[in-house]
């Protein structure tokens, strides 16, 4: 059987072999899909916490020139990736207890192609490293030393991610060292992210170091296709933030699209996520899992375990800050 750097040898050398190979240095999105048929409908795009709203207006310069949902979803994504001043993705994340910033992000379009990276270290674009997984090999998701090693072979320049900000929040954390994985302040925030383009077509991301302080190795759901997001462009697309076990255990964004595969609307769905992760753990209480949804013809739902979180919806008319309901006060 080939082992995984044949394939891959073979892969880049049959890609240049059709004339593909130019664009397999550039860690941009490439735009190759073919268009989709036309049906006119509003672009939109929702994202997570309040960074929601710079990747949203990111997300919308590509939507607005007619771009595909894929590429402004990266494209948003990848800007909160790039700020140092996030402290819980990419860029500037704060590391596992050991000091290492070890990322995890996942890429979806509606049609079913989907690739992730978890584990990953030294990348600024870990959606953009998931988005050639998705596109140039067979798998879905590759880890750590594995995923690092593609992402180089992709051409992907490496970094070191631990700002001094964050070294000095770990190194702070380490007086203690209290191990708590728990949801607070500012140990949370994925960016997790939908679109509409105005074809119709759906993409969603989802970008993140994870829990502060974790466990090395630990991986949440944001990698986690069905877990931490879900796109299927006949129905709609979810995505899920907070302490990500809730949604692996509960599979929450797949949940929330086969809910409104079923006529469920997005609010409805995402109040039937945590009403399920409620019902087999009802020690969740304590903790914070949120949702947001939409359907193929834009409407949007959020719904979260504890108050607090808030989504940004940018649609023709702006790019907004909403705050979401919650299951308790
Ligand atoms: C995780 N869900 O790794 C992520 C963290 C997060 O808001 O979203 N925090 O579990």
């Amino acid at each position: 059987m080939a082992s995984r750097r044949q394939f891959l040898r073979a892969a880049v050398l049959g890609a240049a072999a059709v004339g593909a190979g130019a664009a397999s240095l550039n860690p941009r999105p490439t735009a190759a899909r073919p268009p989709r048929p036309r049906r006119s409908a509003p672009s939109l795009a929702v994202a997570t916490w309040n960074h929601g709203v710079p990747a949203n207006a990111a997300a919308w310069r590509v939507l607005a020139a007619g771009g595909h949902a894929l590429d402004a979803v990266q494209e948003g994504v990848m800007v909160v990736e790039a700020d140092p001043t996030i402290s819980t993705v990419g860029l500037g994340g704060y590391p596992d207890r050991d000091g290492r910033v070890t990322l995890d992000a996942a890429i979806m379009d509606g049609d079913g192609g989907c690739g992730a990276v978890a584990c990953l270290e030294n990348i600024v674009h870990p959606v953009a490293v998931a988005r050639r997984i998705m596109e140039r090999t067979p798998h879905v998701m590759l880890v750590g030393e594995g995923a690092l090693q593609f992402a180089r072979d992709e051409g992907f320049p490496e970094q070191n991610l631990l700002t001094p900000a964050a070294e000095q929040a770990w190194r702070e954390w380490l007086q203690e060292s209290r191990y708590e994985p728990r949801i607070d302040g500012d140990r949370h925030d994925t960016i997790g992210m939908l679109v509409r383009d105005m074809a119709g077509g759906l993409a969603g991301a989802c970008s993140t170091s994870g829990l502060a302080f974790k466990l090395p190795g630990r991986v949440g759901d944001s990698p986690i296709i069905g877990a931490g997001l879900f796109v299927d462009s006949s129905v709609g697309a979810a995505c899920t933030t907070g302490l990500g076990e809730l949604a692996m255990k509960t599979l929450s964004s797949f949940l929330m699209v086969e809910k409104m595969r079923e006529g469920a609307a997005p609010q409805e769905a995402c109040e039937a996520a945590v009403a399920r992760i409620l019902s087999t753990y009802p020690a969740a209480r304590e903790d914070q899992l949120c949702c947001l949804a939409m359907t193929g013809d834009g409407a949007v739902g959020a719904f979260s375990i504890l108050p607090g979180f808030q989504y940004a919806v940018a649609d023709p008319a702006g790019n907004v800050l909403h705050d979401a309901p919650s299951r308790f006060p």
